[in-house]
């Protein structure tokens, strides 16, 4: 048996299983169908997270369910799904012991029940595996649409680069447990807010491009955001905009914090960059074509220290290829 199957199946204590801050629908996903599954296994589970749902996850079943992470309250097990360690939560989480569900490489790690597979397409994916292995029957369409939701928000619709034939054949088990794909499609790509959209027609008029067309900049100052009544969360795949432009390598996108001198930063590339190494560089991480990091200072300096280390990257490719 997988040793978190068992350790699960024994524990008897509260536990709590949560997700990183600025949560995405693989980490809520992640969360919700686990938490699901084990209340139903008639475990003492809790589920929580910093911030608030985004607005567009709204439909996802448990989604009330979901407390606010707070560092008093005290748990014997805590499970991290799609997060590189404690520290992404945000804030502090208090239990006697941690275990770590997730596909991004490196990060910390918690001990044997760990279950880490960094070829897998979301999280959700390990986790459906694991819910199948642990008891088939016990998914049903709830813990189906929650799963099903990170796989294909995690792949972009089954085209990014951790799309293999398991993320098809989970995307068919989910479906014969109960997932609706046109339904959760519809949910989450086609409920845009106006001031979403407003957002975006000012975000686009920010394009820029660099070294003939391979890099590619977009900025969102917080003075837009209120400008057009649009919260943080509303920029989610605004970046793929100018990744989409035929030529550009590597696209990336700023977006100025609350406090005016940290920007948080989404790097995105096409497969010949890999965009983690830059997002390291400032002391990020994330995927070979997605991965995000903050620097703090003003605009234009933090707009060109990205350029500069975009290139430094890009010359590493062209170097590669010339030497083939
Ligand atoms: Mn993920």
């Amino acid at each position: 048996m997988i040793p978190i199957i068992d350790k699960l199946e024994r524990a008897t204590g509260k536990i709590l299983v949560f997700t990183h801050e600025n949560p995405d629908a693989d980490g809520i996903g992640s969360m919700l169908g686990l938490y699901r599954f084990l209340k139903k296994k008639g475990k003492n589970v809790e589920c929580a997270m910093k911030d608030p749902v985004p607005e567009i996850l709204d439909f996802l079943p448990e989604i009330n369910n979901i407390k606010t992470l707070q560092g008093k309250d005290q748990y014997d097990l805590a499970i991290l799904v799609d997060a590189a360690g404690v520290f992404r939560a945000g804030t502090d989480v208090n239990a006697k012991e941690f275990i770590r569900i997730d596909h991004h490489i490196g990060g910390e790690f918690y001990g044997g029940y760990d279950t880490i597979d960094t070829t897998a397409p979301s999280t959700t994916y390990i986790i459906a595996n694991l819910l199948k292995e642990w008891d088939e029957n016990l998914i049903d369409k709830e813990i189906a649409t929650c799963l099903y939701t990170g796989l294909i928000t995690d792949t972009g619709s089954f085209r990014h680069n951790n799309v293999d034939d398991r993320a098809f054949d989970m995307a068919k088990f989910l479906v014969k447990k109960g997932a609706d794909p046109s339904y959760i499609a519809k949910m989450v790509f086609d409920r845009n807010k106006l001031s979403t959209i407003k957002l975006l027609q000012e975000t686009l008029s920010t394009l820029e491009l660099y070294e003939n067309g391979k890099i590619a900049s977009l900025i969102i100052e917080r003075k837009t955001l209120e400008k057009c009544n649009a919260k943080e969360e509303e920029t989610e795949g605004f970046v793929n905009y100018a990744r989409s432009i035929n030529g550009v390598e590597v696209a990336f996108i700023m977006i100025q914090k609350e406090d005016l001198e940290t920007w948080r930063v989404s790097l995105r590339g096409k497969g010949n960059v890999d965009v983690r190494n830059i997002a390291s560089y400032f002391g990020g991480g994330g995927h070979k074509d997605a991965a995000g990091c903050r620097i703090k200072g003003e605009k234009e300096e933090v707009k060109q220290k990205l350029i500069e280390r975009i290139t430094e990257e890009l010359k590493k490719t062209n170097f590669a290829l010339q030497n083939v």
